[in-house]
């Protein structure tokens, strides 16, 4: 009985990662790399070695809500696991939001920055949350074009300076709906010295530490629907820490994400600036979503890395049946298949990424702005399914170590399941991509953006990769024509539509990308992954007919 197992242990999460070198190898300049790789290397290092073991030694850790102090003062203060205390000094310093804003690097700043917070989400305990918040929150002041609070917000939401630098919340959900935020219950109205003052209950504000938070409400007599919401920005709490008129009834009980401190608040006449209109909030808060919808793709993948990652290491350590895990055939297969969906989300959500950063430069062109509208939600549904699923295979690995709790494995996996939901959930997010492809004139910058991927993918052994490409876009439009006529049979296929399109932009970035690698850096891999990405198949359509599947379903659930 002297065996004990050695567990799984974390290389630097940048040296060690192949992909994400290879990416930034082909995109960006050599001179930005060589500026960059030396944090990136530091960053990936203090991502393995330092805030991995210490999250791990304090997993049991949950934020508690303290409502009064010893002599009955209502205090609300919550508090914080040791990571989360020092988190905001380390994304500010490590420029997780501020990089994506560097004006030096233009359009790559976004993949800059995107590396950084692909590397640190993993062993963020979820900081990568406000993070998102607040870089989403920068983005829609900057596109509200309300110079005050442009001034005021975004140098603090962008700094490096741990002192100056704030986080920010988005409390839209409420129990009347998450998805359908048009039946918003919280009131706006005038004090008689005409500032806004909010009214109402917030069921999900994450995270409730932040220094500001955008704000959905309906100004008083403005109809009902989200037509009549308007967009408003707050900064919760007073100079002394005290909360501004807002108070907290509980702490989420989460399945994961628990280092996260979520509450159900009140808001009781909290001061607000309104934004831009007294109406169309869902238009003026829609720049966040689209980053936070982003950031959420650059977090599945880092989780399926991470997940992968630690898998793989300890595939090399157990020995079962006389031999390693990494040398049996069936347990090859398994990590292969993982790592080729690993490296098909990776591809999708870099690819978003660079797009948001052309998008952002004021000479984008308006094609590539809607091939961003299009993608970012595509590409947050489909990395969201496949960390759930891929991480629950990674813990599988493991076998019974990765249903331990304190592994910090079963954490992952609960943690990942977040990923689907917020955000909007993978329904929500398909049926908003029928919005965009009917606002965009249908699939010609998507079949464009294919095409010349593609086009890139000459080699005589991605033949295979790039016939299954072709044949899926071209069953992709047959799909959404024959269903032209029939907006309930679109609906009701549109995830399977949306997936679909997930995943063969996917396979189509994997062939180019092998492609180049193979020529440049003589690495064989990528193009393995592309071809195995292949073989597991991007179609998920359903080509069931409405009325049959109508009548399945309500079998079923009748
Ligand atoms: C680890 C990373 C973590 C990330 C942070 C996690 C934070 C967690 C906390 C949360 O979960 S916050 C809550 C998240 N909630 C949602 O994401 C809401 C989900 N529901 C939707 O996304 C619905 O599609 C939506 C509420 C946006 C739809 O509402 P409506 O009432 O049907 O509005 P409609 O007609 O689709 O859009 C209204 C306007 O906004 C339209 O413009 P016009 O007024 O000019 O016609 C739309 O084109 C525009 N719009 C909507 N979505 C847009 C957009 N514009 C650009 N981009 C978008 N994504």
């Amino acid at each position: 009985m002297a065996f004990t197992q050695s567990p799984p242990a974390l290389a630097n999460q940048y040296l060690d990662d192949r992909l994400l070198r290879s990416l930034l190898r082909r995109v960006l300049p050599a001179h930005m790399l060589q500026e960059i790789e030396p944090e990136l290397t530091e960053f990936g290092e203090r991502v393995a070695s330092e805030f991995y073991p210490a999250q791990l030694s304090d997993h049991a850790f949950d934020p508690q809500l303290i409502h009064f102090d010893a002599y009955g003062n209502r205090i609300d203060r919550v508090t914080l696991s040791t990571f989360w205390q020092q988190a905001g000094a380390i994304a500010a310093r490590s420029g997780l939001v501020a990089a994506g804003y560097d004006s030096k690097y233009q359009q790559h700043a976004r993949l800059h920055q995107f590396a950084l917070a692909y590397l640190f989400h993993p062993s963020s305990e979820l900081y990568s949350c406000p993070l998102a918040m607040t870089d989403g929150a920068a983005r829609c002041l900057l596109a509200s074009g309300n110079q005050t609070l442009i001034e005021r917000a975004v140098p603090r939401l962008t700094s490096r300076d741990p002192a100056q630098f704030w986080l920010s919340g988005q409390w839209m959900t409420e129990t009347s709906g998450g998805s359908d935020v048009s039946g918003t219950e919280t009131i706006a109205k005038q004090d008689e010295r005409g500032r806004w003052r909010l009214h109402g209950r917030k069921w999900f504000a994450s995270a409730i530490i932040a220094d500001v938070a955008l704000i959905l409400a309906r100004p008083e007599g403005n109809p009902a629907g989200a037509d009549g919401l308007a967009l408003f920005y707050v900064e919760p709490r007073k100079a002394d820490g005290r909360f501004r008129n807002i108070e907290i009834d509980r702490l989420k009980d989460k399945l994961g994400t628990r280092k996260l401190p979520t509450a159900e608040i009140r808001l009781v006449g909290t001061p607000a600036e309104l934004v831009g209109a007294t109406q169309h909030g869902v238009r003026a808060i829609a720049p966040m979503l689209n980053v936070t919808r982003l950031w959420n793709a650059v977090c599945a993948t880092g989780f399926l890395r991470r997940a992968l990652a630690l898998a793989r290491d300890y595939a090399t350590r157990r020995v079962v049946f006389g031999m390693p895990l990494i040398d049996q055939p069936l347990h090859q297969q398994t990590l292969a298949d993982l790592q080729a969906e690993l490296e098909g989300c990776f591809h999708l959500t870099f690819y978003a990424a660079e797009l948001l950063g052309k998008a952002e430069q004021p000479d984008a062109d308006e094609a590539s702005r809607q091939l961003l509208r299009l993608l970012t939600p595509i590409a947050k549904l489909t990395t969201a399914k496949v960390a759930v699923a891929g991480v629950s295979e990674a813990i599988e690995c493991f076998g019974g170590m990765g249903y331990i709790e304190d592994s910090g494995l079963p954490g992952l996996l609960r943690d990942a399941q977040v990923l689907p939901i917020w955000e909007g959930t993978t329904n929500v997010l398909a049926l908003d991509v029928l919005k965009v492809i009917k606002q965009i004139g249908g699939l010609q910058h998507y079949l464009t953006a294919i095409r010349g991927l593609t086009a890139q993918a000459t080699l005589p052994e991605l033949e295979p990769v790039v016939k299954c490409v072709r044949e899926a876009t071209t069953q992709i439009a047959e799909w959404l024509q024959k269903r032209s006529g029939s907006k309930e049979e679109t609906q009701s296929g549109a995830r399977g539509l949306a997936l679909t399109m997930g995943r063969t932009l996917a396979l189509a970035l994997l062939a180019r990308h092998a492609d180049w690698s193979f020529r440049a850096e003589h690495d064989p891999r990528p193009m393995n992954a592309a071809r195995r990405y292949a073989r597991i198949g991007t179609l998920r359509l359903v080509e069931t007919a409405l009325s049959e599947s109508r009548m399945l379903s309500s079998d079923i659930y009748a």
